[in-house]
């Protein structure tokens, strides 16, 4: 992998801002880790994040609505989903301007996918989407592509709130029309990987694809984008 050296015609570039996504199991934590230890090796800063972020107190609020401990209204948690990755911009902004490199396991994709794939929100996508415009864009999604049935094999499926069959070929379908809206609109590159591979062979994949976003992102120089929000 190429490394810009900084200079001053050559200022630091920005790091690349990467997002993982797909259902329950398919991987992405595994693959974050792995993903964040090769950039480091090859000598390029980058660090993991991950959402829901667990640690502060509307992570705790969720960690206690994901382990069926609370009960709370659909609208109401899809906001604290929201205000989760929301309380995260000024690190994550800073982070990406140092030139370290995120890698993301889950977003705002996951935020609109699970709670538009409820019945109450079935007919909601715009508004769940509406309370994640303007959130830092992801320079290349990463969509760990597998099935339901293969998902359901690994190990832990079912320890939480929506680890069901139904909802998860739900939120799959939801994840396709987030997909389709962004390649309509051109500007969130989306990459499947197919997650029923070998570790190795899904890690394989995924470098290739992180290599390259991150040589354009440090050739054009284009800041971070906002979001689904219309361009000016
Ligand atoms: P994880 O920690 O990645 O296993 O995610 C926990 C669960 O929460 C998983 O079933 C996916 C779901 N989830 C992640 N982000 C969001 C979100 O923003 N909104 C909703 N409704 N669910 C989410």
């Amino acid at each position: 992998m190429i490394v810009q050296k900084p200079s001053t015609d050559n200022p630091k570039p920005r790091g690349a801002f990467i997002v993982f996504e797909g259902v329950d199991r398919c991987g992405k934590t595994t693959q974050v880790g792995l993903l964040v230890k090769h950039l480091m090796t090859a000598g390029l800063a980058a660090m993991a994040m991950n959402f829901p972020d667990r640690t502060t107190m509307v992570g705790d609020l969720i960690n206690q609505y994901l382990k069926s401990k609370q009960e709370l209204d659909d609208r109401s948690v899809h906001l604290l989903f929201s205000a989760n990755r929301w309380e995260a911009v000024p690190k994550l902004e800073e982070t990406l301007s140092e030139g370290t490199t995120i890698v993301c396991d889950r977003y705002a994709y996951s935020g609109v996918a699970f709670s538009s794939s409820k019945p109450n929100l079935a007919t909601e996508l715009e508004w769940c989407k509406s309370c994640d415009v303007g959130l830092p864009a992801p320079d290349a999604v990463i969509f760990l592509d597998i099935t339901q049935e293969q998902a359901e094999k690994r190990g832990g499926f079912g320890d939480e709130r929506y680890e069901q069959s139904d909802m998860q070929k739900q939120v799959r379908k939801q994840f396709d029309k987030l997909q389709k809206e962004d390649e309509a609109d051109g500007r969130v590159p989306w990459h499947f990987v197919n997650a029923a591979q070998t570790v190795d062979e899904v890690q394989h994949d995924i470098n290739k694809i992180v290599e390259s976003t991150i040589s354009s992102v440090q050739e054009s120089k284009k800041p971070v984008g906002k979001l689904w929000k219309a361009e000016k």
